[in-house]
């Protein structure tokens, strides 16, 4: 049944003229606002977000995002405002399960690992998109950066980062958003590079106030807390602390093939000793991103020079 129409047929033009200045200016006001958000010039000092793989996938299962997960956090980041911003996002299920099938960690052994190089990247690709897809439709000007086309490595430590976009994208406005990923290696041939070295290397070369890493756990704990059930969160930390501390982290899970929680806090400490303060917290807990953005008092670890 042909649908009635909306309006008498005289004054159809100028309806049709109404509603597409209509649509116009709502687009219009949109992208406004997009634009207030970009043009916001960056003041103060810039924050470095890192968002663990375990929070925003399912870690057990293979190629799995928690898409609500992105989605709260997205809304989080656009609530507390924070720029300049930096994001920095883990493998979880996506990077680490493929990574650890084809060993791209150790290197370029044999020809059956390039495509498992390539399925790895494309992997990564892939979370990167969900979460940068979240981020823009929560009105964030969010911009994906590949580590692999601005990062190699010698023997998995970063040699060579350029970060000309990444500064120019801050400059701008953008929020950049990084990830870990596979890199090419002067040594290896190929290798992973964790998001969390991303973050360390981040911080110093754009002189960053903070780094948060978001986790899925509540912070630097006194003992193993999956092995130790008197195990406690440490409120805070000094670097003599924690280099004394480090033996007693819980190690890498299985199929965490940058190291687990043991890695990402011995990645954190150039950055720390540079001044950079870092403060660990539970992403998976609601809120807690939000709070740590806007410096609220957020349960974590607090990790300081001295
Ligand atoms: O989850 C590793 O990054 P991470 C990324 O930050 C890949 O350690 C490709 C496994």
């Amino acid at each position: 049944m042909a649908r009635a129409p909306l309006v008498e047929s005289k004054n159809l033009n100028m309806s049709k003229k109404l509603s597409s200045k209509l649509a116009e200016r709502l687009l219009l006001q949109g992208e406004l606002r997009m634009e207030l958000r970009l043009r916001r010039k960056a003041e103060g000092q810039l924050t470095v977000l890192k968002l663990g793989g375990s929070v925003i996938t399912e870690k057990d299962k293979p190629m799995t995002a928690k898409l609500e997960v992105m989605e709260r956090l997205a809304k989080e980041i656009v609530d507390a405002d924070a720029a300049p911003l930096v994001i920095v996002h883990g493998g979880g299920s996506f990077g680490h399960t493929i990574a650890k099938k084809y060993n791209i960690k150790e290197g370029f052994n044999e020809p059956s690992q390039i495509g498992g190089f390539s399925k790895t990247h494309q992997a990564m690709l892939e979370l990167n998109r969900l979460v940068v897809d979240a981020l823009i439709r929560n009105n964030i000007a969010a911009f994906p950066i590949s580590p692999s086309s601005c990062i190699t490595t010698k023997l998995g430590r970063i040699e060579v980062f350029y970060d000309g976009a990444t500064k120019r994208l801050l400059d701008t406005g953008f929020v950049p958003v990084l990830f870990g990923d596979t890199v090419l290696d002067s040594n290896l041939g190929f290798t992973i590079l964790s998001g969390d070295q991303i973050v360390a290397a981040l911080a110093i070369k754009l002189g960053a106030g903070r780094v948060i890493f978001g986790v899925d756990v509540d912070g630097l704990y006194t003992a193993d807390p999956k092995h130790d059930s008197s195990a406690q969160v440490i409120p805070r930390i000094t670097l003599r602390e924690l280099r004394a501390l480090l033996h007693n982290i819980g190690g890498a899970r299985v199929d965490d093939v940058t190291g687990g929680m043991l890695g990402k806090v011995s990645e954190l400490i150039p950055a720390v000793e540079a001044g950079v303060q870092a403060i660990v917290i539970s992403a998976t807990k609601e809120g807690n991103v939000y709070k740590a953005l806007k410096k609220e008092k957020v349960s974590g670890t607090l990790i300081e020079k001295e």
